[in-house]
């Protein structure tokens, strides 16, 4: 039985987590290291980059971290020359780093919706391309990519992260048809609603001590009425960046608590004294 646990095992490997300073990325390095990956990270300033150093220090991971706007090419091209000279070969990239600018479409300019498709969208794109002839030329390679609820439904105020979105849900397949051939496999996590800086302001209690409604909607939306917590999402990115998923390819794996299974509730029906409560200081 331990050899076939070997499957899910990260020994030896490195493993590239783009915007790990904090937030569901730092969940996603932290739980390949303690499967025995080395983690390499990047962040958008040397502060960001510094902040996710200590933490990493602070649990006993040996990280590399430095600044890359994963938007930029020639930034994400010296990144993994760095890696590669200073670490290694990258085995597992996870295409993490995203925005997102909630405005209603007819208020959003061009540049905020530019904004958005560049992080979300080109940049995996630029991160992909990056590290694929190292894996085609090693023989292997794990791609996973941060899709969204938003990969499948749309809601108010969110278009340019929905389409970005969505659109990386077909990158993901994209890259597995192109790239399959050469034992490499790119899959997507697709979260539902989980507590971390991005998602705060839809949590935010209101001026008179109340749920935001959103929060009391996304409850009533999700079977098990909470928010989706980092440590939710560990086990399923260890399991895409193993040899254990070798022959799945292309796929979007909902984790999601049921929201995309489940017609919602009347929020009016919501018990709020049954809420687990998240403490937002550990909502990192
Ligand atoms: P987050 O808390 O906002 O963290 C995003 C990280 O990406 C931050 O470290 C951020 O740094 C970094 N980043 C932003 N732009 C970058 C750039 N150009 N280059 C490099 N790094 C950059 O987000 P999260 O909630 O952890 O979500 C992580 C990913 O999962 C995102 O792609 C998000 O869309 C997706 N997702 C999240 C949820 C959720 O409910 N939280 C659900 C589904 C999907 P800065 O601080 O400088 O921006
Ligand atoms: C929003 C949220 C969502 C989450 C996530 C859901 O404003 O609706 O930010 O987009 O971030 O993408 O899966």
């Amino acid at each position: 039985m331990q050899d076939f646990l070997k499957n899910f095992s990260l020994e030896g490997k490195i493993a590239w987590v783009t915007g790990a300073s904090y937030g569901l990325g730092l969940a996603y390095a932290v739980a390949f290291a303690e499967s025995g990956a080395r983690v390499v990270f990047n962040d958008i300033n040397q502060e960001l980059v510094d902040k996710g150093m200590a933490e990493y220090k602070k649990l006993g991971i040996d990280a590399f971290g430095a600044v890359c706007d994963v938007t930029k090419e020639d930034q994400v091209q010296n990144f993994v020359a760095e890696v590669e000279k200073n670490v290694g070969t990258i085995d597992i990239l996870v295409n993490n780093a995203g925005i997102i600018k909630r405005i209603p479409m007819i208020d959003m300019t061009v540049d905020q919706w530019q904004q958005v498709i560049d992080v979300d969208l080109t940049g995996p794109f630029i991160c992909s391309k990056a590290v694929l002839p190292a894996m085609i030329k090693k023989g292997s390679g794990k791609i996973i990519n941060a899709c969204s609820m938003m990969s499948e439904f749309g809601r108010e105020t969110v278009s340019a992260y929905a389409a970005a979105k969505g659109g990386l849900k077909m990158l993901t397949r994209n890259i597995c048809s192109e790239y399959g051939q050469f034992n490499i496999q790119c899959n997507a996590i697709g979260p539902g609603y989980i507590a971390t800086p991005q998602t705060a302001p839809l949590r935010e209690k209101q001026p008179d001590g109340s749920m935001h409604p959103f929060d009391r909607f996304i409850r009533s939306k999700t079977p098990a009425q909470r928010w989706g917590k980092t440590e939710d999402l560990m086990g399923l990115a260890v399991f895409l960046a193993s040899p254990a998923s070798d022959f799945i390819n292309g796929q979007v794996v909902y984790i999601d608590g049921g929201i995309s299974a489940y017609i919602g509730q009347d929020p009016g029906n919501l018990d709020p004294s049954k809420f687990t409560d998240i403490d937002e200081s550990t909502a990192q």
